[in-house]
């Protein structure tokens, strides 16, 4: 792994706190990471595992406008959701804090009001769009308007959402204000940015000639970031939700979110370990790792990278193995539109099958390219490698072992070749996981940790144990001895990966674990505002058996031949995976496609609901020709042999007067009786099924499609002139 560290700090972007976290992130940051760190852990480093939401920024303000609460009010209920689920999936972070928290105000403010007295940042004028009515300036996400590529009417001020274009809110046509509907103008504002072009020839060399060795998709990202040239970057936002700018006179302005949110690995660090943080990150002995998804990218190894150097004193990242996106079912997971597995959502419907969604996800990892999930194969894999090969190896292990021997580990009296062939298999499958994880090739690792579980599968298979019970049980002791050394090394290997499984299966083997938490050189046994609390930390971090002889296995004992002596008594035989049944993904893809319906019934209503285009424009004299008036119906029938058309007689305050329209899909004649209209009075007579037609009754079109009257809001007298 290269220079030798003390310590690893392992970070993992912190979600936005306004909806829950989904498969799309749990693949792309949240699983690597925490089997990253379980593993660097069992391997006897000292790790520290931070997150936190990320709970400022204009989505969240959007949130709570919609929602018609505060901020806080979402961010309040989306932390509790993301940090309990990521608790019910065991992604074990020693702290999950939050950005709304009062030390992060401190330490993200403190980091920039350092900044400033230093002169690092550059202060500058702008014009930027202001709305009147609701006394705010707006964010590039509140303004509204037709995008200039595209002509999606519902641009934003950053980007189309139709056409994908990134935009800036002057480009757009039409601009208004999403908050007030209103026309914004622009305003002078004062912000400061981060002069991100004097760092360019430092970030050069970091990146580009020392960190080669990142990932292609990583490397590639920086380097054309850095080949286009950087500019400077505005760290304040005028915004009522945020870290107050800690300057004099800066009311009303906050930190730029990607300005407070990377200091949050800073604050949650403080937050867990108040007297022992900065060594975590101010320490050259200390390696960093920020696990986080590809339009992180910038952020996290330009951005961010940049503050810290311009603050001096603390370390820069080591790696950063972004992953690509996971995309579901053939379709990129949106947020907005429902198209996604919420983790929490998953826990519910899935009740003690974590590590299923686990195991699907690293198999399925968009390590290098983007993914896609699907629930045919979140069922195939569970039934056909968890079940079929995982599960069914070990189960048949131990229910041989308790049939045979008392569910004691029997002696190796009768070995032959195949058994050291097999066994001597595995050491080299130890080595090959273990590069793997530390080069953050996780799918890779947990395919080789899969093979464990392959070659003990077919040596049961082969062996046939329960064929070679009936004439040579010295042979069978044998046989299951490798067959249990085989599923103790499957405890070990698959802790990482799979904790949950590994902790039934050690209670099965009646085992512990040394899972390596206690290393940690924090404050002994703080757990600070973490998922798990000090109780539970034990448990989970070591899992002891209950026998105090019981082994308590390490990564160290993973490939040897004796780790359970003889003799040592087994737990119960009881099935580590469960089959998924067709009806189970149906019901998933179900409640996708009915997803996908309702979002194409909302794409088409917004469609309908976007008002039809100008017409060309017309002359003042044009207008004035038309002659339109009030009048009121005074009989209506219908037309014979056709199912649009009505008859009505009308009064028009000129004359009495017959019409015939095209409305009878919508209005009954007994519902036209009385009613007051408008019409065009001077349209050229005209006959319609041979009845003349002098008029035209003025209808409005709506989005669904249906007419409906300009009737006047309250009773006119007939033949008013509209003008
Ligand atoms: N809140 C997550 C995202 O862009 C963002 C990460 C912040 S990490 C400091 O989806
Ligand atoms: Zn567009």
């Amino acid at each position: 792994m290269g220079k030798e560290y003390k310590r690893t700090l392992v970070t993992c972007a912190l979600p936005y706190a306004n909806g829950p976290v989904h498969i799309g992130h749990l693949a792309g940051v949240y699983v690597p990471a925490d089997i990253y760190v379980r593993y660097l852990r069992m391997r006897g480093n000292d790790v520290l595992f931070i997150c936190g939401s990320d709970e400022h920024g204009v989505p969240i303000t959007i949130s709570a406008k919609k929602s018609g609460c505060t901020p806080q009010d979402i961010v309040d209920k989306y932390h509790k959701i993301i940090k309990e689920s990521f608790a019910g999936l065991g992604i074990n972070f020693d702290i999950y804090s939050r950005t709304s928290s009062e030390i992060h105000a401190e330490t993200s403010s403190g980091f920039f009001r350092k900044l400033y007295d230093e002169g690092k940042f550059i202060e500058k004028e702008s014009e930027q769009y202001y709305d009147e009515e609701a006394r705010t300036f707006l964010a590039d996400r509140y303004i509204v308007g037709t995008c200039p590529k595209c002509g999606n009417e519902g641009a934003y001020g950053d980007q189309c959402e139709k056409c994908g274009s990134t935009l800036s809110p002057d480009e757009l046509i039409n601009p208004k204000s999403a908050l007030s509907g209103s026309q914004p103008v622009k305003k002078k504002t004062r912000h400061w940015y981060l002069p991100l072009d004097r760092y360019e020839p430092w970030l050069k060399e970091w990146i580009l000639e020392n960190h080669k060795e990142w990932r292609t998709n990583v490397y590639g990202q920086c380097k054309s970031w850095l080949d286009g040239g950087l500019q400077p970057r505005a760290v304040s936002r005028d915004l009522d939700w945020g870290v107050p700018v800690p300057v004099e006179g800066a009311e009303g302005k906050v930190l730029y979110v990607w300005f407070d949110a990377p200091i949050g690995y800073i604050s949650n660090t403080k937050e867990l370990l108040p007297s022992s943080w900065e060594k975590w990150w101010k320490s050259e002995d200390t390696r960093l790792v920020h696990f986080i998804g590809k339009d992180n990218i910038v952020f996290h190894c330009i951005v961010f990278p940049s503050m810290l150097k311009a603050y001096g004193g603390y370390i820069l990242p080591d790696n950063v193995p972004a992953n690509e996106f996971l995309n579901l079912e053939g379709r990129k997971i949106s947020t907005s539109r429902n198209w996604a597995v919420w983790l929490n959502e998953y826990l519910k419907d899935f009740p003690g099958q974590e590590d299923v969604l686990r195991y699907v996800l690293c198999a399925n990892a968009p390590e290098t390219k983007d993914n896609d999930f699907t629930w045919k194969d979140f069922q195939s894999r569970n039934n056909s490698e968890l079940v079929a090969i995982l599960g069914n190896f070990v189960n048949r292990a131990v229910v041989l072992t308790h049939k045979y021997f008392d569910g004691r580990v029997p002696a190796n009296t009768r070995p032959e070749p195949v058994d050291s062939e097999i066994l001597g298999q595995i050491p080299a499958l130890k080595k090959s996981v273990e590069e793997n994880i530390e080069n953050y090739k996780f799918r890779e690792a947990l395919k080789e940790a899969m093979n464990i579980a392959r070659l003990g599968n077919k040596y049961l298979t082969d062996t046939e144990p329960w064929k070679v019970a009936k004439t040579d049980m010295d042979r069978t002791a044998s046989i299951l001895n490798v067959s249990l050394q085989i599923c103790a090394d499957l405890a070990v290997v698959f802790e990482p990966f799979l904790p949950f499984s590994a902790e039934r299966l050690r209670k099965i083997l009646n085992v512990g674990i040394d899972a390596g938490l206690d290393h940690r050189s924090g404050e002994e046994g703080t757990c600070g505002e973490n998922i798990f609390g000090p109780g539970e930390c034990a448990a989970l971090h070591t899992g002891h058996p209950d026998t105090a002889s019981s082994p308590i296995l390490t990564w160290e004992d993973l490939g040897r031949e004796d780790i359970l002596p003889q003799g040592h008594r087994l737990g119960e035989a009881v099935l580590l995976f469960s089959k998924i049944e067709d009806s189970t993904v149906e019901a998933q893809v179900n409640r996708l496609e009915e997803t996908r319906l309702a979002n194409e019934a909302a794409a088409k209503a917004e469609e309908a609901m976007k008002a039809a285009p100008q017409k060309p424009e017309c002359t003042f004299d044009d207008f004035s020709k038309m002659d339109i008036r009030t009048a009121t119906v005074l009989e209506a029938e219908r037309v014979p042999k056709t199912d649009k058309l009505l008859k009505l007689t009308i009064d028009t305050g000129i004359d009495r007067r017959t019409i015939v329209s095209g409305i009878a899909g919508y209005y009954t004649p007994e519902q036209m009786l009385g009613r007051q209209i408008c019409i065009l009075a001077n349209l050229q007579p005209r006959k319609i099924r041979g009845i003349e037609s002098k008029g035209m009754i003025l209808m409005a079109k709506q989005p669904d499609g249906k007419m409906r009257f300009i009737t006047p809001a309250e009773v006119l007298a007939n033949g008013s002139e509209v003008g």
